[in-house]
């Protein structure tokens, strides 16, 4: 009956397909005359249109520019997945509002001072080989120079470290291949710590830098103290990329303003933007980290604010670092996938210059040098570095490379096009424009030894008149260039909505192995067992003089404990650990007018810490709307003016309705009535294979706790009835019930998944 009811709603569609009476569903020709669509845009729509359930084949971690935090998306679906708190406070994630994330942004605090933002630019993903491996990702801010390490076990920031010695910087975060350092060079030249000196001593005083943050992969965590920098000259250093393969050792840092002009507009001096660009070249840094690390191991440094730099004399004496020209503002810096070239784009100059590496080398081994810098720093003629210099168009800024050997893709600032073409031969291949001004652009692990080629995002500076229009302030525009085919297509504009993006960085999902959920009683910001973390029937409220701690477990659907009584005045701690082993099933922890909000997801101990200034009762509440009886997961704090007496504990029981026999009667029924409804459930589940479905398996563990919770509140009900304390039989076989509910929820969603996925029954 129902499969035939089927058959004829399918028999309407096609019907209408071919033109006839349009009685079903609209056609595929219905739609696009409705929204008015070409065939092109149909073949677009398919390459990113991602059927419900299924997921995204590339995941792209983008800079979250001022918002200081990062934004992760699928390609080719564009579909945003999470904004990660990095720099800045998240109140969905809590951070910033546990104590256990307030100290991961206690670490960004410069020289004391508490920073709330982070102009975030260049993410990296920790490097295997050259090739992105999904463990950790980094993420600068350029206006505080600070670098965050975020674990992709869990999309967390662990941990921020403030730069000793930079006043800003650009040109982080760049990893070296297997992630044994962080690189991070300086933008604006200052007084090396920090400190200060009088403009007119410019040249002698005011420096630039680069740092090389030790990474420890195991303790995931950077190593300050194994960390050091390279003083270099007030140039305004800008992006960075370390050499692999045939130039690994090696790290780039292009610099723009090596006439190290200091402005003064006001002063009648001509402003910063002519001042800087006067000369034909700045400098590209060549350095080989590898030598300057034996060089700081040998103690060659001098410590500035308890940090080892190599200083710019020991650096020239011992070979560290060479200086090439690059015409006019120059920008990118892209390392080949072979580590053969280097591709500099140059902002005022209408080609980019592919440097190779060999020559290079060989220019520094054999010590061929055409001239110094001021500062003694070697200078390699041009002519002993380029490959080849290829004209590609108006401002071409940044490359990445596709899987497909010497093809690699330049952002055309001013043009607003993407160039596609070949840095061996020095050929243009095709170009597309892009909407508008476009600064980094990213292809999949296309900085990586193995580029993946496939898609090329384009991220704009500009979006003008790409979008609904929602006030002056425009949201970016990133767009998903398909490059599998000889041309490049322009498939779809995403909207972001949250801050500039500089650049972003993609990885193959399938690389990334995120938890689903936390050993129990898991402190997520260092990731080792929380101290004060409670199992279910072991929660505690501690009271010392002044300070009350109260040690909680959050499940479906309660707070346990949910009346806390506390003295005005009291340090209060709540430390909430969510005992569900369920996947997606996060609770959230609110006090209602105490700016407190925690995310606890399965697994998670967090804590709310507060003084309870303000005498009153303020409710908790949980804010993750986690089940039917979400809005019920709540209790009280209960502040008492200082000096009242403490209220007797059963004082609550004197509230609310009275039960009597009845009332146990009826929810007692209820209760044995739900029970014939999931055994039928239960029955169903048992019948099929669904073991061999790794979702359903966790459903049915989740199911069977729930049960087990059931039965204990059950064992509560008939002890009271026994007592004739119909009260409480009455509540407990409510809460016999609650526990029915969710178990029945959970296998309902179980027996959904087999039905949907082609389960066999195989037992009678
Ligand atoms: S950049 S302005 Cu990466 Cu082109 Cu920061
Ligand atoms: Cu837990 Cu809502």
């Amino acid at each position: 009956m129902r499969s035939l009811f089927r058959a004829s709603v399918a028999g309407l569609a096609l019907a209408s397909v071919a033109g006839t009476a349009a009685i079903a569903a609209e056609s595929l020709q219905d739609v696009m005359k409705r929204r008015s669509l070409t065939e092109k845009d149909l073949v677009n729509a398919a390459k990113t249109y991602t059927p419900t359930g299924k997921r995204d084949e590339f995941i792209v971690f983008s800079s979250g520019g001022q918002s200081g935090q990062v934004i992760v998306y699928g390609v080719p679906s564009m579909r945003i997945l999470k904004y990660i708190g990095v720099f800045t406070p998240e109140p969905w994630q809590g951070y910033g509002f546990d104590e256990e994330s307030k100290k991961v942004l206690e670490q960004g605090k410069v020289d004391g001072r508490e920073i709330r933002w982070g102009d975030s630019h260049h993410p990296a993903i920790t490097e295997t080989n050259g090739e992105v491996d999904g463990e950790y990702l980094f993420i600068n801010d350029k206006s505080a120079p600070r670098i965050a390490v975020i674990s992709l076990k869990d999309f967390e920031t662990q941990q921020i470290v403030v730069n000793p010695i930079m006043q800003s910087e650009h040109g982080g975060a760049f990893v070296t291949p297997n992630s044994e350092y962080v690189i991070e060079a300086a933008q604006y030249p200052g007084v090396l710590g920090r400190g200060y000196a009088p403009l007119s001593e410019f040249n002698e005083k005011f420096r630039g830098a680069v740092t090389y943050w030790k990474f420890d992969r195991a303790r995931g965590r950077i190593v300050p103290e194994q960390s050091f920098s390279i003083e270099l000259p007030p140039y305004s250093q800008d992006l960075s990329d370390a050499g692999k393969l045939a130039s690994d050792g090696y790290s780039f840092t292009n610099s723009f303003c090596a006439e190290r002009y200091v402005g003064g507009i006001e002063r009648g001096r001509p402003p910063f933007e002519a001042g800087c660009s006067q000369a034909d070249v700045d400098y590209l840094h060549v350095i080989n980290w590898k030598k300057a690390e034996q060089v700081y191991k040998a103690g060659k440094v001098t410590m500035i604010n308890d940090h080892p730099v190599i200083m710019m004399k020991t650096a020239i004496e011992e070979g560290l670092v060479a200086l090439v020209a690059e015409p006019k503002s120059p920008h990118g810096v892209d390392v080949s996938p072979d580590g053969k070239f280097i591709v500099v784009g140059g902002k005022l100059d209408t080609q980019a210059s592919v440097y190779s590496f060999e020559k290079i080398k060989t220019a520094m081994d054999a010590k061929k040098f055409v001239s110094k810098d001021p500062y003694g720093i070697p200078i390699i003629d041009i002519k002993d570095a380029l490959h080849k210099q290829v004209p590609l168009g108006l401002g071409p800024l940044h490359s990445q490379y596709d899987s497909k050997p010497c093809i690699v893709y330049t952002s055309l600032y001013v043009d607003s096009q993407v160039v596609k073409w070949d840095y061996c031969e020095g050929k243009v291949l095709d170009k597309v424009s892009v909407h508008y001004n476009i600064g980094h652009l990213v292809a999949m692990e296309g900085e990586s030894t193995k580029p993946k080629g496939k898609y090329l995002i384009a991220l704009n500076k500009l979006a003008i008149d790409r979008f609904n229009p929602v006030g002056p302030l425009h949201p970016q525009n990133h767009q998903l260039i398909d490059i599998s085919g000889d041309k490049m297509e322009l498939v779809y504009d995403m909207p972001v909505p949250l801050g500039e993006p500089h650049y972003a960085t993609a990885i193959s999902a399938d690389k990334l192995k995120p938890l689903v959920r936390y050993a129990y009683g898991t402190d997520s910001r260092t990731g080792m067992a929380h101290p004060q973390a409670v199992r279910p029937g072991s929660e505690k409220i501690v009271r010392e003089p002044g300070k009350v701690t109260v040690m909680m477990t959050a499940i479906r659907s309660h707070f346990t404990p949910e009346i806390v009584e506390v003295e005005e005045g009291d340090q209060v701690n709540f430390v909430v650990t969510n005992s569900e082993r369920a996947e997606d099933e996060t609770h959230g922890f609110a006090v209602s007018t105490y700016n407190v909000n925690l995310s606890i997801e399965p697994g998670k101990t967090a804590t709310a810490s507060f003084k309870a200034d303000k005498p009153g009762v303020f409710s908790y509440y949980c804010t993750e709307f986690c089940s039917a009886l979400h809005l019920e997961m709540t209790g009280f704090l209960v502040v008492k003016p200082k000096g009242l007496a403490t209220a007797s504990a059963d004082d609550s029981v004197k509230a609310g309705q009275t039960y009597t026999r009845t009332d146990f009667d009826k929810q007692y029924k209820t209760c044995t009535d739900t029970q014939v409804v999931i055994d039928s459930v239960v029955g169903y589940i048992v019948s099929t294979n669904f073991k061999d479905f790794k979702d359903v398996v966790a459903l049915v563990e989740d199911a069977t706790d729930q049960l087990n919770f059931a039965k204990d509140a059950r064992t509560k009900a008939d002890e009271a009835a026994k007592k004739q304390d119909w009260q409480n039989a009455t509540l407990w076989a409510g809460q016999w019930w609650q526990y029915q509910v969710k178990a029945a929820d959970i296998g309902l969603r179980a027996k959904t998944y087999l039905e949907q996925n082609g389960a066999k029954i195989s037992k009678k």
